[in-house]
């Protein structure tokens, strides 16, 4: 790595303001839903909506790609290509020789603070509106007979979500984000046209070539690059899902990982997710910069999790979000990497699941906010270590020509024009009965209650790329091949780093919880209390539980690069991993009972 990378990418994807700016995100006047995808797919009554939302993609992939209304500058608002967006600079503009050699982050997009929630708020009704538009336009097309069934379908569309945490997701992403084609209602009447859910040919190269062979022009004989490189996308070329040697998307890998990865990871991290109030603690998965002075309290790697009011960000939605990632992209897969992600257009289906866990957990939970806090990354418009709290400038969303949309304004998705079928359901009720849905909806299979964790922290920027740390439980062979399909295979923690962080001025650390309940069921590993044996020190008399696990012996943690390269845990920044237990309080749905927590030990790496 290295500033001539930064400079090639520079000058051919110079951005400027056209006549289109600036562009001025709106709150609809009416509240819709933001539908299931599926539902919208499946449902007679809405897949009008589905045909023109689809409609309405390929309109947006069609607009002159200098077009700030156009998908091609929307999607590149989130990382490269590291340039103004609207003419949009802030302060303290980016500039690629020196801040991305400092480690500052050169998108828009916050990751590793407190805004990750919100910010990407403002971004999913950015895309949305245009489609929206675009979808009113279409509308009017249809013949008279289906005109008015269309003309409301516009008027009630809103961007769906799939929720890849729902038991249907282990069967893989759904075909109409990875077939070729699709059968479309349009204004011609019933037709196959090329799908622009599956992929999104880039208008100009992204990212920067690599060495001979790693290039998608190389295809047949493409060699995916290593993980600490972004893939290469020539003009022309598409986006792609687990990429092999002809740069094809491999949909049967990708969808075997969902199998996998939907019950270990995804729907564990988000029913965790749903006990912590701690706004610092769910939102986002970093938990300290030396800076910091706001986190330096939460200490991770205390040598006791459970004293901590709060789980000590036992679980937050960007670690599960960040799981979704590498799974969907695989090695070479534009979803793998914050610099290039939002150009496969999965992303917002994604990132709008990830904006409705956000709803729904503000309504289990309506009292907790954004604290003032730090943005340990930096964006295109904020130096590193900025203070950050619910009234900075989400930028580059403008709420009007003068102001940009803060975390304040975005706080409450009806006053913004929609909500989401859930949590118009539960509206008015006790957040408890919310709470109590969510935790069902989610619950880990078979439920059982008490439910064990390894939790994980590990230093941010040790290596660079994205990888994941997998758990095997009571397998000291565990290594990078054993397969994840292995009854000892836990659960992992996701690193999602973009590449430009090769030098980090100050400690950070992520954390993730991998719930190993369920493996220990399948191996036999006794959980209950009664079965422990009493420990009597000989010298002192105190009696003490023996631990159920040898946190040395027992937790194999076995970090896995995207290309199937292992590394041993201290290289990949694995500093602590901790074990403890938690009762599940089923009169109250109230799962993490601080008081029936159990320790079970750190091993420090
Ligand atoms: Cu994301």
């Amino acid at each position: 790595m290295g500033l001539s990378h930064s400079s090639s990418y520079h000058s051919s994807h110079v951005r400027s303001v056209t006549e289109s700016g600036p562009v001025i995100i709106e709150p609809y006047s009416t509240v819709y839903p933001r539908l299931d995808v599926l539902d919208m797919y499946n449902d007679e009554k809405y897949r009008p909506q589905f045909d023109l939302l689809v409609q309405s993609y390929q309109a947006i992939f069609d607009r002159p790609y200098e077009d700030m209304r156009s998908f091609y500058q929307i999607a590149g608002i989130h990382g490269l290509p590291y340039s103004a967006y609207d003419g949009v600079k802030g302060d303290h503009e980016y500039h690629n020789d020196t801040d991305w050699a400092q480690g500052r982050w050169g998108g828009y997009c916050h990751h590793g603070d407190v805004l990750f929630p919100p910010w990407h708020r403002p971004y999913m009704m950015l895309i949305e509106s245009q489609l929206i538009s675009e979808a009113k336009k279409i509308a009017s097309q249809y013949p008279d007979n289906e005109k008015e069934k269309y003309v409301d379908a516009a008027n009630q569309l809103r961007h769906p979500y799939w929720d890849w945490a729902d038991l249907k997701a282990m069967n893989g992403v759904p075909e109409f984000f990875t077939s070729l084609e699709i059968e479309l209602n349009t204004p011609k009447g019933k037709k196959n046209v090329t799908n622009p859910l599956k992929r999104y040919h880039l208008p100009v190269s992204l990212s920067y070539p690599l060495p001979d062979g790693q290039n998608p022009n190389d295809a047949p004989n493409y060699t995916l690059p290593s993980m600490d490189f972004n893939p290469y996308t020539p003009a022309g070329y598409p986006t792609v899902r687990h990429p092999n040697s002809k740069y094809e998307d491999q949909d049967n890998i990708m969808n075997q990982n969902f199998s996998v990865y939907v019950p270990t990871v995804f729907r564990p991290g988000f029913y965790q997710m749903f006990h912590i109030e701690n706004f610092l603690h769910f939102s986002n998965h970093a938990v300290r910069g030396s800076n910091d002075t706001e986190m330096e309290d939460t200490n991770p790697g205390h040598p006791n999790p459970l004293v901590f009011v709060g789980y000590a960000h036992f679980a937050s939605i960007e670690t599960t979000h960040d799981g979704f990632h590498l799974v969907s992209g695989g090695l070479a897969g534009h979803l793998s990497y914050p610099d290039i992600t939002g150009f496969d257009p999965l992303f917002f289906f994604h990132h709008c699941n990830v904006d409705r866990m956000f709803a729904l957990w503000q309504g289990v939970f309506p009292n907790s906010w954004i604290p003032e806090s730090v943005g340990i990354n930096g964006t295109y418009t904020d130096v590193l270590y900025s203070k950050v709290n619910e009234n900075t400038a989400l930028t580059p969303f403008r709420k009007s020509t003068t102001d940009f949309w803060t975390s304040k304004d975005v706080r409450d998705v009806e006053k913004l024009g929609y909500t989401y079928p859930d949590l118009a359901k539960f509206k008015g009720q006790d957040p408890k009965n919310l709470q109590a849905y969510l935790l069902e909806l989610y619950k880990p299979d078979p439920h059982y209650g008490r439910r064990f964790y390894v939790k994980l922290t590990i230093e941010a920027g040790k290596l660079v790329g994205p990888y994941s740390i997998r758990v095997f439980i009571d397998l000291p062979s565990a290594n990078a091949e054993t397969p994840v399909t292995s009854p000892h295979f836990a659960g992992f923690v996701a690193m999602w780093r973009n590449n430009a962080h090769t030098k980090v001025n100050s400690t950070t650390y992520v954390t993730g919880t991998v719930d190993i309940t369920d493996c220990m069921v399948k191996l036999g590993i006794r959980m209950q209390k009664h079965d422990y044996v009493q420990d009597v020190n000989a010298t002192t008399g105190e009696v003490k539980p023996t631990s159920i696990f040898d946190v040395n012996h027992d937790i194999n943690i076995v970090p896995v690069l995207l290309d199937g390269k292992s590394v041993g845990p201290k290289d990949a920044g694995v500093t602590t991993i901790e074990a403890f237990s938690f009762e599940h309080d089923k009169v109250n749905q109230n799962f993490l009972v601080e008081s029936t927590g159990e320790f079970y030990g750190t091993k420090k790496f």
